[in-house]
């Protein structure tokens, strides 16, 4: 399992402007400041995508193209870095504006094969996102969560927080991992690329 290479391929509002084919791929969404970008980074070895610890500082969605070794195949697959949704400054209109973009990019888009939910592990579920997990499965998305930051609690901690999760979701596919140390990266990436190899 590899990564053979990894780049920035474009910023993009809406899924007319992806040209990209039938690559497929793999959205990464999740509140503001929980980490996606960060957590793009650690799966890519590489520190391509912006990262900040100012809320918002995703605002479109950017896409990234890699070239992976998997199970001896090569092959390439696009992860999407979406903006956060949610975060505290953010007036009510903004949040519209993402979830029309967001919406009409992913049910226009048929080379997602899965969302990758990503949430920081000091944090409960709130009414946002029990809206979005309406919304991911009206879309009959599948959809795996990613708990990151697990660096940031004890490792006593981290089995409560996997209950916690597993109860407020249902039984999905779950991963704990931290971007700070690259825990739980390979168990994550074996995930991912098992996902697009069977599509
Ligand atoms: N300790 C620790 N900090 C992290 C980890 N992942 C991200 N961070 C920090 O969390 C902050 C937000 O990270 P980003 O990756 O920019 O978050 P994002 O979800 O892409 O944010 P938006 O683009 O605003 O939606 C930054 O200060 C990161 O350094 C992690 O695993 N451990
Ligand atoms: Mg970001």
């Amino acid at each position: 399992m590899k990564i053979l290479n990894a780049q920035f391929f474009c910023s993009i509002v809406e899924v007319s402007q992806r040209k990209l084919g039938n690559i497929p791929e793999i959205g990464f969404i999740g509140r503001s400041n929980v980490g996606k970008s960060s957590l793009i980074n650690c799966l890519l070895l590489r520190k391509i995508a912006r990262t900040s610890s100012t809320p918002g500082a995703t605002r479109t969605i950017n896409l990234y193209l890699v070239d992976y070794e998997f199970r001896a195949k090569r092959r390439s697959l696009v992860f999407s870095d979406f903006p956060g949704f949610g975060y505290t400054a953010c007036p009510a209109y903004v949040y519209e504006k993402w979830e029309r973009m967001v919406d009409s990019y992913v049910s226009q888009n048929s080379f997602i094969k899965r969302i990758v939910w990503v949430f920081d592990i000091r944090r409960d579920f709130d009414e946002l996102d029990y809206v979005t997990f309406e919304w991911l499965n009206s879309k009959g998305l599948n959809f795996s969560l990613v708990v990151t930051k697990v660096d940031k609690v004890s490792k006593n901690e981290i089995k409560g927080r996997r209950d916690y999760f597993l109860k407020v979701t249902g039984n999905r596919p779950i991963f704990f991992v931290s971007a700070k140390n690259r825990v739980g990266r390979k168990e994550l990436l074996t995930h991912i690329f098992e996902t697009v190899s069977s599509s």
